[in-house]
């Protein structure tokens, strides 16, 4: 019997309007990558999630940081059995945001108790990513083009991406940098132009035989 080749699984990270989700969406047509975006706000706790972030029945007085902080993280274990036959079954995954954005945007803040171990914990054990990349963009330092939702504000963007940089140089594993992660400033650059870096990425990784999974 040939055994399936498993599929694999690729993560775009970064702030808030850095192009993530319109470089997913382009691969999952381009490449027929399945897509999956986190928060996933349609699941019972996706909606809550999203009524936190749009501020209208929860917001961050009725809903502690600790509270919002393990159900973003349960958004992604409910999902987690789908992602994992999916790639079993040789399916190639694109993720929008993951554990990274889960860790950065609560540790940016700066809860007492809430350390990188604390807000890490919860996730650890979910299928790492074959290849994370983290889109960076040095251009949108005011508000324009930011929405209403909670966290699209210039202070909390700015921890938020000294938090990324410091799990990317600090906190994650070297070797995991070394050869499953790929950094992007996609200052200035138009779409198609993100897109063919993203695509070269993604490409390569492809072509590289699948292992075992990894895990957070
Ligand atoms: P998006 O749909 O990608 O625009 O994400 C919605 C917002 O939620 C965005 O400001 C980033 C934030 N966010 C995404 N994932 C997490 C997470 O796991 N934890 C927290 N605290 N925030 C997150």
């Amino acid at each position: 019997m040939v055994e399936t080749k498993r599929g694999k699984l690729i993560l775009i990270e970064g702030l808030d309007r850095t192009g993530k989700t319109t470089q997913c969406e382009l691969i999952s047509k381009r490449n027929n990558y399945k897509y999956y975006k986190f928060p996933n706000r349609e699941t019972p706790i996706g909606k809550i999630i999203n009524s936190y972030l749009s501020q209208q029945n929860y917001d961050g007085k009725t809903l502690s940081d600790q509270s919002i902080h393990l159900l973003f993280s349960s958004n992604r274990w409910e999902l987690q059995e789908e992602i994992k036959q999916n790639l079993l079954d040789g399916k190639n995954i694109i993720l929008d945001r993951y554990v990274y954005s889960g860790v950065a945007y609560s540790l940016a803040k700066g809860i007492e108790g809430m350390d990188y171990e604390w807000c890490f914990g919860c996730d650890r054990g979910l299928v790492k990513p074959d290849l994370t990349i983290f889109l960076i963009n040095t251009g949108n330092a005011d508000n324009d083009g930011f929405g209403d939702e909670i966290y699209e504000k210039k202070e909390i963007q700015a921890k938020v991406r000294q938090v990324f940089e410091t799990i990317f140089t600090e906190k994650e594993k070297k070797e995991y940098i070394k050869d499953h992660f790929k950094q992007l400033d996609v200052t200035g650059l138009g779409i198609e132009e993100v897109y063919e870096k993203v695509e070269s990425f993604v490409k390569e990784e492809t072509n590289k035989d699948s292992n075992r999974f990894m895990y957070f």
